[in-house]
């Protein structure tokens, strides 16, 4: 699968089969882990809370003293994880609120000085990697808590009004480029401590109050650092250098629809999802999606070609919610028997229409296609118009029961398919064609 989308300058000094080739491990993995924890655990209310809230560095800072995550046990983090068919797994290393969860020398606003006195980072890299899960660091451009970094309209201490005088008045004294540094600084350090890292997932940049945007953030120098000291490892595209040569691997759309998701096809990308709407632990969230709703976000993110990235949100106890193992033992219920359908598999060969009510993938290694009942046909037959002659064998894909082919109905172009009346017992059954 040569991955669409690049073009050879984009691409700098690595062609098209070299890129496919050093994602290959991530475009197969298709289902990972994203973990958001920090601080911001302890209000419980939105890992923006100190933004929302604009709450000041000094008030924030009964959080960073109550930090105690007695409970925090990666390995039990890991098993979950792998028990739902997540293959990779991306850390909040540093959110905006600044707060570092590894031993940085760069910094004393980690975690090994609060009463957690653990390098957070390194007990979780060497959990998942013991799974056999891949490694991600999200690292935080954003930064409420460093003196140098330029308040402007995502800062806490944001101005109401577009007042340069007065923002020029509030970040005298800040120089950014010893921002750069320090982010520069621990990217390496991420990068140097902690064995063979996966994945860098940066996070986000925008046009500053000057408008420079990357420059803001060193990106150019950054991501050459990134790949000189991890030379496989995979990139997002919120460093800002999406013209840039090799600056980008893949695309990001957050917390979108499956329809929206449709127009992505055809390119490289990982949507990235909350359960509920926030991404770090929010006590009173009840808007949490489905077990269906899930599974609908990760076959339709393969069935046009894409990644799901499903976020978790611990607690300040270091642990994952009820609400969440609840979530995430459905999911490994349906991936324990259908995983075959979403690894290794992509959108289906154009010839190859989703029948009403169903999502197609096709695992491009095997060469089988998966029908995905989204809504199960209750009159005894399923019709795949076009199929005729392309399919010689039909079964469920939980528990490999023959469905058989109905000869008599299956006239033209269609291959009639007959159905048990009563649906199996999974959310979305999927019928597996070996094809001809
Ligand atoms: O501001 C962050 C947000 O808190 C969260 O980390 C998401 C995850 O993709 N990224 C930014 C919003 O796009």
């Amino acid at each position: 699968l040569t991955l669409p989308g690049f073009t050879q300058k984009r691409l700098g000094n690595e062609t098209a089969a070299q890129k496919t080739k050093r994602m290959e491990w991530w475009t197969d993995a298709r289902f990972g882990m994203f973990i958001h924890w920090g601080l911001y655990a302890l209000p419980a209310r939105h890992e923006w809370v100190k933004n929302r809230e604009r709450i000041t560095t000094a008030d924030y800072q009964k959080y960073f003293d109550q930090f105690n995550p007695d409970q925090f046990d990666p390995k039990k983090w890991a098993k979950e994880a792998k028990n739902a068919g997540m293959k990779y797994a991306v850390l909040t290393t540093k959110h905006h609120e600044g707060f570092v969860l590894f031993d940085s020398k760069y910094t004393d606003y980690k975690a090994t000085n609060t009463q957690a006195k653990r390098d957070l980072v390194k007990e979780f890299v060497d959990a998942f990697r013991a799974e056999g899960i891949k490694i991600g660091f999200y690292y935080s451009l954003i930064d409420w808590h460093h003196p140098d970094f330029t308040i402007d309209v995502m800062h806490p201490q944001r101005l109401d009004k577009n007042d340069d005088n007065a923002y020029a008045e509030l970040n005298k004294g800040k120089n950014m480029a010893k921002y750069r540094k320090y982010m520069y600084n621990q990217v390496t350090e991420l990068l140097t401590k902690y064995g063979k890292i996966d994945i860098l997932w940066a996070d986000f940049s925008y046009p500053g109050k000057n408008g420079k945007g990357r420059d803001d953030w060193g990106s150019v120098e950054l991501l050459k650092q990134i790949r000189k000291l991890q030379p496989g490892i995979i990139v997002d595209n919120r460093l800002d250098l999406n013209d840039y040569e090799d600056g980008t691997d893949f695309e990001t759309p957050e917390q979108v629809g499956p329809k929206e998701l449709e127009k992505y096809r055809g390119k490289v990308w990982e949507t990235c999802q909350t359960f509920s709407g926030s991404w770090g632990y929010h006590r009173e969230e009840n808007t949490w999606k489905s077990n269906k709703k899930l599974l609908d976000l990760l076959i339709t993110s393969v069935a046009n070609g894409g990644n799901l990235l499903l976020n978790v949100g611990p607690t300040a106890r270091g642990e994952f919610d009820n609400r969440a193992n609840i979530a995430l033992d459905s999911l490994s219920l349906w991936m324990h028997a259908n995983s075959k359908s979403i690894y290794h598999c992509t959108f289906a060969p154009a010839e190859f229409k989703a029948p009403e009510g169903a999502k197609l993938t096709y695992n491009k290694d095997t060469k089988k296609l998966y029908v995905h009942l989204f809504e199960y046909p209750n009159t005894g037959y399923i019709t795949l118009d076009g199929y005729k002659d392309k399919a010689k064998y039909a079964q469920f894909l939980h528990d490999n029961s023959e469905i058989q082919i109905d000869t008599q109905k299956s006239t033209g172009s269609d291959l009639v398919l007959k159905l048990p009346k009563k649906k199996p017992d999974f959310e979305i059954p999927v019928i597996e064609l070996t094809l001809n």
